[in-house]
């Protein structure tokens, strides 16, 4: 392994809990209700595309300009909610993980489908250990699509069959899997398949 692309939601940060309540408030406002299964659907899915699962829950159509503002809403809900990030947000491991794969010389980007996804670096404390930052503004095919991970590896001058990604998301692992990457699952619940590794958080690495 020269290089490491990690994934964010879910493998470096449980973001999912906030974006959870940001979406359910929107269905409640839209008068439906929003169930944490339902949720599990948006996992390492874009927000648009999460917007749209959310509106086939509540039976909901709706123009492309209203979905728009219904995006906008829910993410300055999220955006209050990510003032509660701080370093110990963290999930278990992480920063001592990543700065031993730093010591030895690994080359380290994120890969993730958030458009926020540097502001959350900046509030975990952790953006100075990352060499290359590809998130969801600067990608146009979500995962499966490899283009996130592909980015990650041209960041890092490096050829992906040299670079290992960390993902909790099926949808994520066959992204990386069609990249030609390494892939290592964060799978808490035993429900991931064709990684070539699982652990349950990156503290299980060190
Ligand atoms: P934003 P990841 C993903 O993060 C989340 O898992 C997913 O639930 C969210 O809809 C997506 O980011 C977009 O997030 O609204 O902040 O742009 O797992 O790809 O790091
Ligand atoms: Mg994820």
């Amino acid at each position: 392994m020269k290089g490491a692309i990690f994934d964010l939601d879910g493998v470096i940060v449980d973001t999912a809990v906030y974006h959870y309540a940001a979406w359910k408030e929107l269905a409640a406002a839209l008068g439906f209700e929003f169930t944490e299964a339902d949720n599990e659907r948006l996992k390492g899915v874009s927000r648009m595309r999460s917007l749209e699962i959310l509106l086939s829950v509540g039976n909901i159509t709706a123009s492309q300009e209203q979905k728009e503002v219904w995006a906008a809403e829910k993410n300055s809900r999220y955006l209050k909610l990510l003032e509660n990030l701080n370093e110990n947000s963290l999930l278990p491991g992480t920063k001592p993980f990543l700065q031993k794969l730093r010591a030895d010389g690994v080359k380290i980007a994120l890969g993730s489908a958030s458009k926020n996804a540097p502001l959350i670096l900046d509030n975990l404390g952790i953006t100075d250990l990352f060499d290359a930052i590809v998130d969801g503004n600067a990608v146009s095919k979500a995962k499966p699509d490899p283009e996130v991970f592909l980015k990650g590896a041209e960041l890092l001058n490096l050829d992906p069959a040299d670079c290992v990604v960390f993902e909790d998301a099926q949808a994520g692992i066959e992204a990386a899997r069609a990249a030609g990457c390494g892939i290592i699952a964060i799978d808490k619940n035993g429900i991931l398949k064709e990684a070539d590794r699982y652990v349950t958080c990156l503290g299980d690495l060190l």
